[in-house]
């Protein structure tokens, strides 16, 4: 068997307690097949990069590199979170398109090529995530490399008219398409990406899952990221779960939960959730004393500008709304701007009625996963899921709702919050089988099936 290796910006700290599910994933990946994982450490350096420091993880060899202080301005805050996040959750209003971003884009992704390629084994198998490493292929190819590269984008591929707003579009498409394998989260990520080959790089599709522009041909598939459902479900057992289901029950006695749990980002719909929430106890006043909004917005990017706007229009929403409604033993929101673990994460979801999931954009988005793995089958909550998550494809027995449109997401709470326990039991028997049945182990293993039956990218010796 190949070895596999995952490159990623961010390597995931093998020490940290609470690791989110694609550091589980992979990492799980990672240890059967005996691998490497490369990426940035999280140090940022005055000096040039210094080479990889390499250090053993169970099966695994973890090797991190560190970024000069300028790349890091211009690559990770620069091109990655002022241009490219942004864009491809349209919201082309805060893409900054500084020239210099591009280029310290490019700069890292070399760095990145350059200090990988001396790690390389010639039958390793090449696994690159996300939009910070689109032009790493086109790098490594560049110095050499001849293994197969297949790259998978967590976040969602725009529409043709917001990438063709990227001034450097041409370039990153043309490097994108120097991987042998494109993974993407969703049918109308494919679309996205379909439209752009065909139109803007005069491209054509070749065969099936074969898409040919700008003289190279790459696969490009639909490949919906999944969660450990059962590692989920069983976290609700442990005592930090148990714990918060004690307190809330105590805390919230007859009252229903409803429960949000973000990143405090701009792409979430934190503040069209409080509309909704808002619309939701005027039009609706037998919720008033009972529903409570309880949203964890972890932090995130806070050196960002757009961020800190982000945290204050919501947190600004959320005293209006209890200002407006709360009583003396009441308030409408409960908000935390802080990260729990994984297991007070579980306990939340088995205790609420209703999980509230309403990006403006995601690529999938796990939590409405995750509340679905937490409920009690005999009784369990109902999800209110954007239209607008990669998850809504596969999800379609949760209520889904348009986030932008506060009226119908309030009727959508509503119903759910009155659903009769008989269809609540069967949509969540039909949610919870697809979860099971499309986890992140059927995930891992379908994206590295169809990158070993790519064609290699030049002659190479036959594989044991
Ligand atoms: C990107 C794409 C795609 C949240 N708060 C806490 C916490 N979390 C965990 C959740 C979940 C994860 O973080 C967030 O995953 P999402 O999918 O919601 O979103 P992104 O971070 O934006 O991830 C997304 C994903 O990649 C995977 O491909 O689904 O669309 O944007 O697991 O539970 N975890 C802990 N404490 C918190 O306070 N421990």
């Amino acid at each position: 068997m190949s070895r596999l290796v995952i490159v990623s910006n961010r390597v995931a700290d093998p020490q940290d307690a609470a690791p989110g599910g694609l550091a589980i994933a992979l990492e799980e990946a990672l240890q059967r097949h005996g691998g490497l994982w490369f990426g940035w450490g999280g140090a940022v350096t005055e000096q040039s990069p210094a080479q990889p420091s390499i250090r053993p993880w169970g099966a695994v060899t973890v090797a991190t590199t560190t970024l000069e202080r300028c790349d890091h301005d211009s690559y990770y805050s620069g091109f990655c979170n002022n241009v490219l996040w942004p864009v491809f959750h349209n919201r082309l209003d805060l893409a900054a398109f500084n020239p210099s971003f591009y280029e310290g884009y490019q700069r890292v992704n070399r760095q990145f090529a350059q200090q990988l390629l001396p790690l390389l084994q010639p039958d390793d198998v090449i696994w690159v995530h996300d939009y910070h490493l689109m032009a790493l292929a086109s790098e490594l190819r560049a110095l050499g490399c001849q293994q197969r590269i297949g790259f998978f984008l967590h976040i969602p591929f725009p529409p043709l008219v917001a990438l063709g707003a990227v001034p450097q579009h041409k370039a990153l498409m043309q490097a994108l398409m120097a991987f042998d394998l494109v993974g993407l989260q969703s049918r109308q990520d494919l679309q996205h990406f379909e439209s752009y080959v065909l139109a803007q790089a005069d491209g054509r599709i070749s065969h099936r899952h074969h898409y040919r522009a700008h003289g190279q041909q790459t696969r490009c598939e639909v490949f919906p990221i999944g969660i450990d459902a059962r590692a989920f479900a069983a976290l609700t057992d442990t005592p930090p779960a148990q714990q918060v289901q004690a307190t809330l029950e105590q805390e919230y006695r007859q009252r229903r939960l409803v429960v949000g749990i973000d990143r405090l980002d701009y792409s979430k719909g934190l503040p069209e959730r409080i509309h909704a929430f808002r619309d939701l106890l005027e039009r609706h006043p037998a919720h008033r004393r009972s529903a409570t909004l309880v949203q964890i917005g972890s932090p995130t990017r806070e050196h960002l500008l757009a961020y800190a706007a982000i945290r204050r229009q919501f947190e600004s929403l959320c005293g209006a709304i209890n200002g407006d409604f709360g009583e003396l033993d009441w308030m409408p929101v409960r908000y935390m701007h802080q990260v729990l673990t994984r297991a007070q994460l579980a306990g939340l979801c088995r205790s609420a009625a209703v999980g509230l999931v309403t990006p403006l954009r995601d690529g999938m988005n796990l939590v409405a996963k995750e509340f679905i793995a937490a409920q009690d089958p005999a009784d369990p909550g109902v999800l209110v899921l954007s239209r607008f998550a990669g998850a809504a494809e596969q999800l379609q027995e949760a209520l889904l709702v348009n986030p932008y449109d506060a009226h119908s997401t309030a009727n959508s709470l509503d119903q759910a919050l009155q659903m009769p326990l008989a269809e609540r039991i069967e949509r969540h028997q039909k949610l919870l089988a697809r979860i099971e049945a499309e986890d992140v182990h059927w995930w891992c293993q379908r994206f590295l099936q169809a990158l070993d039956q790519c064609q290699p990218a030049m002659p190479r010796k036959p594989r044991l």
